[in-house]
């Protein structure tokens, strides 16, 4: 008997289908963001990140141009399982030789290559308006600035990205989730917390008031509660996201590195799932801050896939991916992140559905017991016979270090 059938039988007496958890996996669509190949830089502009976001790290390989950065998507995504949509921001335009175009005058020109490359490989296009590391971020405000010239250059910003993602759809045939983010707030205490928060919806509603085909483009916004050199008052703070998009019929998007450390996402799914179709959400690794890590097949990570799978919501809940490392091999990086969710996943798929029974029946000491008797199940196991379905290495150093050798060290 090989591995996996063994495996297989030994979850059959723990009451788990190996070969239905397996299935729903492969139909799972994550969304894979494009910033991890390029430390978050970008072709538009060069400015260095801010926005109270930060990549650390020097290692070399880093992306620098549209070939390179689709190049090296291609070497990461290819040791990914699973289906995947390509996560790109209005950064990563790509210009005419000579061509200056504003943040406000994007068009979907300026994305044909990333649908072009997209296309041929069978994959949707997500979309995120870039709202930082931008001349035009004035003392850290966009659409919430009390600047008139430059709350309204972030809102034609916003409108020509809802287009760009219209014309996503348009051509990929899948819908464009287009994610806003922005990351104004102040360092120290504030003098008025409400007037930035009411141009911020302002801002908003101007934005969402061009028309545009909700079917096609499913807007969402991410909340926040900190950043670096923003720390005593975020504009976007959870109240507002959430409120906002329960008033305005558009999409909460958590972003797990966003909340207060003892805070946790997987105990808010549940909430956001009984009051929305759908819910969307970055996965990224905190570490004692906002501060994206490569994700791992850690407590929170599987315990987040746990409350998708037992709630029934794989097809409610679109999931991302949001991390930037620039300390190790990118590659490496990307791949065991995205690799992370899908365990994650397979993990919670694998859980027998009558441990809710044993909370039911108030039998916490057997929920305990068999629960601690799942983490040593022969998970692995079926992880292997997942790759090896799709054709995948178990080993993705040893690929990753050729395409460093040959590749990011001639950079
Ligand atoms: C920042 C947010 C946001 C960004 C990306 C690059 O804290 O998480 O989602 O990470 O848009
Ligand atoms: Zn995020």
């Amino acid at each position: 008997m090989n591995r996996y059938d063994e495996a297989k039988t030994m979850y059959a007496a723990l009451g788990v289908d190996t070969e239905a958890a397996l299935s729903a996996l492969e139909n799972v669509t994550v969304s894979v963001h494009c910033w991890q190949g390029d430390d978050v830089i970008g072709f538009d502009c060069g400015e260095s990140l801010s926005g109270g976001i930060q990549t650390t790290g020097n290692y070399p390989g880093r992306a620098r141009t549209p070939a390179e950065l689709m190049a090296d998507i291609d070497r990461a995504f290819s040791l990914m399982p699973g289906k995947k949509k390509l996560n790109l921001h209005a950064s990563y335009a790509i210009f005419a030789p000579g061509e200056a175009v504003g943040r406000d005058a994007i068009e979907p020109k300026h994305f044909e290559k990333w649908v072009a490359f997209a296309k041929e490989r069978g994959w949707g296009i997500d979309f995120n308006p870039t709202f930082f590391a931008h001349p035009m971020v004035k003392d850290n405000l966009t659409l919430s600035s009390p600047d008139e010239a430059v709350r309204a250059y972030w809102v034609r910003h916003g409108q020509a990205c809802i287009r760009i993602s219209e014309y996503f759809a348009e051509q990929t045939g899948q819908p464009c989730l287009m994610n806003i983010w922005i990351p104004d707030g102040y360092k120290d205490i504030p003098a008025d917390r409400l007037a930035p928060r009411a141009r911020f919806k302002k801002s908003l509603e101007e934005i969402l008031s061009i028309p545009y085909d909700k079917e096609k483009v499913i807007v969402t916004l991410e909340s926040k509660v900190f950043g670096i050199g923003l720390e005593s008052y975020t504009v976007g703070s959870a109240e507002f996201c959430l409120s906002f998009s329960a008033a305005n019929g558009i999409t909460p998007l958590m972003d797990n590195g966003h909340y207060h450390p003892t805070e946790m996402v997987s105990d808010k799914i549940s909430s956001l799932l009984l009051f929305n179709d759908r819910i969307a959400l970055h996965l990224t690794r905190p570490v004692r801050w906002d501060s994206d890590h490569v994700v791992l097949f850690d407590d929170e990570t599987r315990e987040i896939a746990k409350e998708i799978v037992r709630n029934d919501a794989l097809s409610r809940v679109l999931i991302a991916t949001d991390y930037f490392d620039a300390s190790i091999n990118r590659i490496s990086a990307w791949i065991t992140g995205v690799r992370s969710v899908h365990k994650a996943l397979l993990f919670a798929l694998l859980q027998p559905s009558d441990l809710k029974k044993l909370q039911d029946a108030a039998d916490f000491t057997a929920l305990m017991v068999k629960s601690e008797a799942l983490k040593t199940a022969p998970f692995g196991d079926v992880w292997n016979e997942y790759l090896r379905r799709q054709d995948l290495p178990e080993d993705y150093l040893s690929p990753v270090l050729d395409y460093e050798r040959d590749v990011l060290s001639k950079r």
